[in-house]
């Protein structure tokens, strides 16, 4: 049995027969950074859940990851039994256009449809298949080989992104990355993750034992102490979290984690734990003020925002806008009421009835849906696919762009906001005696000094006055915590000038966008 597991293929984020300009394949630049000029954080993701399933069964398999069409031809000829085809809904076109590729080049292979896209409906009369996986893949593709299922898992050693650029510039790729488990018992009516999974959550790794180990060979093979972790709410399971941590402490280690995780966990476990965790970075879903999401019930969500990067932790909080009782007034309540907790990151998305979730099935029933919009455009970042009694598609496209410029005009770059919190998070941990936290607090040191640099780029290219007085407000925090620039730190400057005039000028002319390169990987050939 030999197995190829593809993505979808490129180009991405272009206009073309498949698929949209809006519909980036870059997490930040889409949804977060995306108008933040110079200053937005570039990179890719790998298409996690492929490794994932290559790395634990027992065929020899390939993981091809943003082929280009042809490539994917190419692939096809090597005459495999199974491909597996792995899409979310907004790439449904490119989906089908890979199973009569398949069906056409390699009419032997078996057509296995996975991820988000399968829930689709009809999707089993709308894309030429053989097997159809929705939820988890590695037990269910086990299954389809004839494996074991439930024999235990292995991590597989990657990065967390690849490309990170800052001012077009490359910086190392050196975080790893780390897959707990999938899903969210939470259910939230919108979520797409929490109802594709079953509404629960279904760990690949239930002890801190086996993701320390994780850890430990991604540190020898990658060189990572940093990791980013995917999972929906990683510290929901504090049992799993507290044994990370005493194996952490015990083994001398200065492993850092960015976390998705949600104001409830974050309030229950408490910010100084998760600062000797090393947590680095917090995902977390903010949505909307009015009290309508169980999991932020009670929770003074300022307060936790202000604890978070006063430890050094930097903050991305997200936010729903165009949810059923917005209008005019209350949504500009809500995009104000995110940008003043003064996050370092926002994401703004638009509310979107994700097939699967209970939002859309509701929105199905009451006939809010605009099926004539075309499943490209189904991705939150361009123009609403339901009817909104206050908005038209149009509006909703500049609204939400006026929501990120209005964070970039209040907050300034976020590459700013995380300067303070590097600089907030030294301060901080000053007040511990214990080893962990000194080296916690040594790691706070080194990075806010390798972003030192960038202040002359900051104080260059802010684009308001008020923008001008923050980049002055963090020179000046600079100076006072950890003393005067150096002559090596003025020449950093000088070249980061130099790649962000390029950069400047590259943005300037339109062309922003950078393709992922194709990704080849080969599991147990001879
Ligand atoms: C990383 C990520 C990305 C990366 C993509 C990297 C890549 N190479 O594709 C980036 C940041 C670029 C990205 C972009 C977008 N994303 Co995205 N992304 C995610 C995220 C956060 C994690 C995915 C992941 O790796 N999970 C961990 C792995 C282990 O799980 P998994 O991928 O689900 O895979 C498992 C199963 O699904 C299944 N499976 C998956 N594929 C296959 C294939 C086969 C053959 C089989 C058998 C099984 C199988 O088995 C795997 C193991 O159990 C998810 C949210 C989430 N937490 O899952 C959203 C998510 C997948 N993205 C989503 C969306 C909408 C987008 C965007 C449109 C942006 C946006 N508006 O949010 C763009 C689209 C870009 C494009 N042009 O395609 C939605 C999909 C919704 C839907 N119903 O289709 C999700 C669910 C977020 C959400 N909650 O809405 N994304
Ligand atoms: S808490 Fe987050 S991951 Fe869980 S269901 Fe709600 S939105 Fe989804």
């Amino acid at each position: 049995m030999s197995v190829l597991l593809s993505s979808v293929f490129g180009p991405y984020g272009v206009d073309d027969a498949y698929g949209r300009k809006e519909n980036v394949m870059e997490l930040f630049h889409n949804q977060v950074t995306r108008e933040q000029g110079i200053f937005s954080f570039r990179f890719h993701h790998q298409s996690f859940g492929l490794y994932m399933i290559a790395e634990n069964i027992a065929a020899p398999a390939v993981v091809l990851d943003f082929p280009a069409e042809e490539a994917f031809v190419r692939e096809l000829g090597r005459g495999y039994d199974f491909v597996g085809i792995s899409f979310i809904v907004p790439n449904f076109l490119k989906a089908k256009r890979m199973a009569e590729l398949v069906r056409l080049h390699a009419p032997a292979s078996k057509i296995v449809l996975g991820g988000h896209g399968t829930q689709i409906p009809g999707v089993e009369h709308l894309i030429e298949h053989d097997h159809i996986c929705r939820g988890e893949g590695v037990k269910w593709f086990r299954r389809l080989l004839g494996e074991e299922p439930d024999r235990p898992l292995r991590h597989p050693v990657m990065s967390a992104g690849f490309d990170q650029r800052l001012f077009g510039f490359r910086v190392g790729d050196n975080a790893g990355s780390l897959f707990p488990g999938v899903g969210c018992p939470n259910a939230c009516r919108f979520c797409a993750t929490s109802h594709f999974f079953g509404k629960r959550y279904t760990p690949f790794f239930d002890t801190g034992q086996e993701l320390f180990d994780a850890c430990v060979e991604n540190e020898r093979r990658l060189g990572s102490r940093d990791f980013f972790v995917m999972d929906e709410n990683f510290l929901k399971r504090p049992q799993r979290a507290r044994e990370l941590l005493d194996l952490i402490e015990k083994n001398g280690k200065d492993y850092g984690f960015g976390i998705f995780t949600s104001a409830e966990t974050i309030a229950s476990l408490g910010v100084e734990l998760m600062a000797r965790l090393g947590v680095y970075f917090v995902w977390v879903g903010v949505e909307a003020q009015r009290d309508m999401f169980e999991k932020n019930r009670g929770i003074d969500l300022g307060k936790v925002i202000r604890d978070l990067r006063d430890h050094g932790i930097i903050v991305l909080a997200s936010g729903i806008l165009f949810l059923e009782h917005h209008d005019r007034e209350s949504i500009w309540d809500d995009i104000r009421y995110l940008v003043g907790m003064e996050p370092d990151f926002v994401q703004f998305m638009q509310l979107g009835p994700m097939p699967g979730t209970a939002l859309y099935r509701d929105y199905d029933e009451r006939g809010l849906l605009r099926k004539d919009v075309p499943y490209e455009e189904w991705h939150g970042q361009h123009r609403l696919w339901f009817r909104h009694p206050d908005f038209t598609p149009e509006e909703s496209e500049q609204l939400l762009r006026d929501a990120f410029r209005y964070d970039f005009d209040t907050l300034g770059p976020s590459l700013l906001r995380i300067c303070n919190t590097l600089l907030r998070g030294y301060e901080t941990l000053g007040r511990y005696r214990d080893p962990l936290m000194a080296k916690r607090r040594e790691r706070l040191r080194r990075q806010a000094t390798s972003y030192r640099p960038a202040l002359a780029v900051l104080r260059h290219y802010a684009h308001n006055d008020h923008v001008r007085d923050l980049v002055r407000d963090l020179e000046a925090r600079y100076g006072r915590v950890l003393g005067p620039t150096t002559t090596g730190q003025r020449l950093l400057g000088l070249v980061a000038r130099g790649y962000a005039a390029r950069e400047a000028a590259r943005v300037a002319s339109g062309r922003t966008m950078y393709q992922p390169k194709t990704i080849r990987t080969q599991y147990r050939y001879a």
